[in-house]
C-alpha cells in the first residue's frame, strides 16, 4: 500500500467520520493573529517577519510564517502566522478537509480583533476553510494553569521527575477553570448537531469529564502527547484520583506507547477500582468503557525529505561548512526545546568524557547544540539552561583550540529550512532525553538524512527507540556507555551507516504522521462496530444536549467560588507568553 498522505487521509475522512463534525481542542492554536508597527506598503505581500524568540513548548514547532491580514492607516497592520511543526501542519489538512472547528487559546495580541461575536474566525486566512474558536485565558489563568498545573505538575510528574514536581492549590484551581472553561466552549460548538470532540494532550485532562457530565451523548477521544507515569510515581499526585476520573469521560484514549496504556490502566485500577482488561486495553468505570490504544506518533517525512534536498539547503551547508565552527571534520548535533528531560547535561558530559578519554578525536570532532527557549518563567527550566550554558563553557575551556571550539551553542528559535541544513549535514545527532513520549527530532533527522552519511544515538527512554531499531541506543544515565556510542559511530563504516540509515528511512516513509491520523480514525470506526460499545458512539453524537447542562455549569462556578476569584475576568486579552 502506498505511505498515506495529506490528500489521501483529507479523502477519507468523510468516512471515518460519517455525518458528524470533527471538533478538534488543543491548547494551542493552528493560526495566530499579532499586531505588527509599520506595514510593508504592499498588503500581502512584503518580507517575512524575523522569527520570534518566543516559548516553544509540548509539541509546537514555532516558525511564523507571517503574512498580512489587514494593514490599517497609522501604518500598523495585523498579521497572521502559522506555528508549524509535528501537529499543527499534520492536523491542519485534515481540519480543511473535513471543515470542523478548532477550539484553541488565543494567545496572540490581534487574536481578539480578528474573530467575530462568537469569537470565530475562519481559517487559512487566506483560503477560509474551517473555523477556529479562540478562548481567551487571563494573566492569571495562564500562570495558574498553563506554567502552573500543566507545566509545574503534569509535565515533571509525568516525565518521571519529582524534584520538580509542585503540586499547587491555587494552580489545581486554575486548571479546573480553565479546562471548564474549554469545555463549555466545546458543548457550545457541538450545538446539538452529530460531533466527534478530539482534545490534545496533558493541557486538558479534565475536558472530557466536564464535557461528558452536560453532554453524556457526546462521542470523545483524547490523544495524550508524553508518557504516563507507573502508578508508584503517579500516586504522588493529590489529585490523582479526580485526573484519571476525568480522562475516563473518553471513549478512545490514545497514547504513543504500549506501555504508557499499560500505566494509566493499573493507576485507574489502583486509584478508582476501576475494571481493566488488560488485553483488549478496556477499562470500565461507573458503566462506562473507555478504550486504551497505542498510537506512535510520527513526522511528515516527505516534507522533511524535500526540504532538505531542496537548493537553498544544499547552498547553506557549503556556507556554513566554511565557517571555523561547522568545518569540523566530524560534526555532532543536538536539537531541544530547552527542557529537563530532554537530557542535554548528560549528553555534553559525555561529549567531554569522549574527548578526554579519546584526545585524537580534539578537533577533529564538533557539536551543534541547538536549544529552543522554552517555559523559561518556570525556575527548573532557567536553571538548566544555567546548567547547559555553564557546561558548554567548560568544555570550550578544556578543548577549545586555535580560532574554534568544539560546542557551537545556538539558544534560539531556527526555521525549520535551517533545521533541515542541520539535519543533513551532521555525521551524528544525539537524542538523549531522560524520558520522554517520542521525540521528533529523531525522526525528522532521519527524514533528512539524504545522502545517508549521518548514525542517529538515541535514547532508550525516547519512545522513538520502540521504533527506530536502527540507530544506536544509549542509556542517558551511563556517560561511559554514551562516550563509546560516540566513538562507534564515528567510526562505524561507510555502508553500515547507509544501511542502517536506509533502514530507518523506509520505517518512517511509511509510518508517518498521516499512517498515524488514519491509525486513530480507523481505530476508531472499528469501535463503532464493537459489540459493547455504547450506541452513542456508533452514532457520533447523534444527539448530545441533555436536561440538566445548565445545572452542572453552575455547580461547577460554585465550586471555584470557594477556592477564591481569579484575579482577571476570563475574557481578558493576554499578551505574550508562548
Ligand atoms: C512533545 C513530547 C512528542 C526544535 N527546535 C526547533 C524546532 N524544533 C522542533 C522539532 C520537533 C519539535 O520541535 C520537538 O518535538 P519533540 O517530539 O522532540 O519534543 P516536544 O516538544 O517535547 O514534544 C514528545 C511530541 O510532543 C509529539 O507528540 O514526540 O515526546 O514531549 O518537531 O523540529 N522547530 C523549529 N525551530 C527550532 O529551532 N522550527
Amino acid at each position: 500500500m502506498p505511505p498515506w498522505t495529506a490528500t489521501r487521509i483529507a479523502e477519507h475522512m468523510p468516512r471515518f467520520l460519517c455525518d458528524a463534525r470533527l471538533i478538534l481542542v488543543s491548547n494551542r492554536a493552528p493560526y495566530i493573529h499579532r499586531w505588527h508597527r509599520s506595514a510593508p506598503s504592499a498588503p500581502g505581500g512584503g518580507a517575512p517577519l524575523p522569527t520570534p524568540r518566543g516559548d516553544a513548548d509540548g509539541w509546537g514547532v514555532r516558525r511564523f510564517l507571517s503574512q498580512i491580514s489587514r494593514p490599517f492607516q497609522n501604518g500598523n497592520a495585523i498579521r497572521w502566522s502559522r506555528p508549524t511543526g509535528g501537529l499543527t501542519s499534520a492536523l491542519d489538512p485534515v481540519m480543511q478537509a473535513c471543515h470542523g472547528t478548532w477550539v484553541a487559546w488565543g494567545s496572540g495580541n490581534a487574536d481578539r480583533d480578528t474573530v467575530d461575536a462568537q469569537n470565530h474566525v475562519r481559517v487559512p486566512p487566506d483560503n477560509p476553510q474551517y473555523t477556529l474558536r479562540r478562548v481567551w485565558l487571563s494573566e492569571a489563568q495562564v500562570r495558574g494553569f498553563y506554567y502552573g498545573f500543566a507545566n509545574s505538575a503534569l509535565w515533571p510528574l509525568c516525565h518521571l521527575h519529582l524534584e520538580h514536581v509542585v503540586f499547587n492549590p491555587r494552580h489545581w484551581h486554575y486548571y479546573q477553570e480553565v479546562n471548564a472553561h474549554f469545555a463549555r466552549v466545546v458543548a457550545e460548538e457541538c450545538g446539538n448537531t452529530p460531533a466527534l470532540v478530539w482534545i490534545q494532550d496533558y493541557h486538558l485532562a479534565l475536558c472530557p469529564a466536564y464535557l461528558r457530565r452536560c453532554l453524556p451523548a457526546l462521542a470523545v477521544m483524547h490523544f495524550w502527547h508524553i508518557p504516563w507515569p507507573p502508578w508508584e510515581v503517579y500516586r504522588t499526585c493529590p489529585w490523582r484520583r479526580e485526573l484519571v476520573e476525568a480522562l475516563l469521560g473518553n471513549d478512545l484514549l490514545g497514547f504513543h506507547l504500549e506501555q504508557y496504556g499499560h500505566n494509566f490502566l493499573q493507576c485507574t485500577e489502583r486509584v478508582l477500582g476501576a475494571s481493566v482488561d488488560y488485553d483488549t486495553g478496556v477499562v470500565e468505570y461507573q458503566g462506562r468503557k473507555t478504550w486504551v490504544r497505542a498510537f506512535p506518533i510520527s513526522i511528515d517525512a516527505a516534507w522533511w525529505t524535500r526540504l532538505a534536498s531542496g537548493r537553498h539547503v544544499t547552498r547553506r551547508i557549503a556556507r556554513l561548512r566554511a565557517q571555523p565552527n561547522h568545518a569540523f571534520p566530524l560534526l555532532g548535533l543536538g536539537v531541544d526545546r530547552l527542557d529537563y528531560t530532554k537530557g542535554i547535561v548528560s549528553r555534553l558530559v559525555a561529549i567531554e568524557r569522549f574527548l578526554e578519554k579519546y584526545p585524537e578525536y580534539q578537533g577533529r570532532f564538533g557539536f551543534v547544540q541547538i536549544a529552543v527557549p522554552s517555559r523559561t518563567q518556570i525556575r527548573g527550566y532557567r536553571q538548566v539552561k544555567a546548567q547547559v550554558e555553564a557546561l558548554i563553557e567548560r568544555i570550550n575551556k578544556r578543548f577549545g583550540m586555535a580560532g574554534t571550539t568544539p560546542i557551537h551553542y545556538r539558544y534560539e528559535h531556527l526555521e525549520p529550512a535551517e533545521l533541515a541544513v542541520y539535519y543533513r549535514m551532521a555525521d551524528v545527532a544525539m537524542v538523549t532525553s531522560l524520558y520522554d513520549g517520542m521525540n521528533l527530532v529523531a525522526k525528522e533527522f532521519v527524514a533528512a538524512q539524504v545522502e545517508r552519511r549521518g548514525v542517529l544515538i538515541c535514547s532508550e527512554f525516547a519512545g522513538a527507540a520502540e521504533e527506530l531499531h536502527s540507530a544506536l541506543l544509549i542509556n542517558p544515565y551511563d556517560v561511559e556507555g554514551m562516550a563509546e556510542a560516540l566513538k562507534r559511530t564515528l567510526e562505524m563504516p561507510a555502508a553500515e551507516k547507509t544501511r542502517r540509515m536506509a533502514r530507518l528511512q523506509t520505517h518512517i516513509a511509511e509510518h508517518n504522521i498521516y499512517k498515524w491520523l488514519a491509525d486513530i480514525f480507523a481505530e476508531l470506526a472499528r469501535l463503532q462496530k464493537e459489540p459493547r460499545v455504547r450506541p452513542v458512539l456508533r452514532q457520533l453524537g447523534a444527539r448530545h444536549i441533555e436536561p440538566g447542562a445548565e445545572v452542572y455549569w453552575e455547580v461547577l462556578e460554585s465550586q471555584k467560588a470557594g477556592m477564591g476569584r481569579p484575579s482577571a475576568p476570563v475574557n481578558t486579552i493576554t499578551h505574550g507568553h508562548h
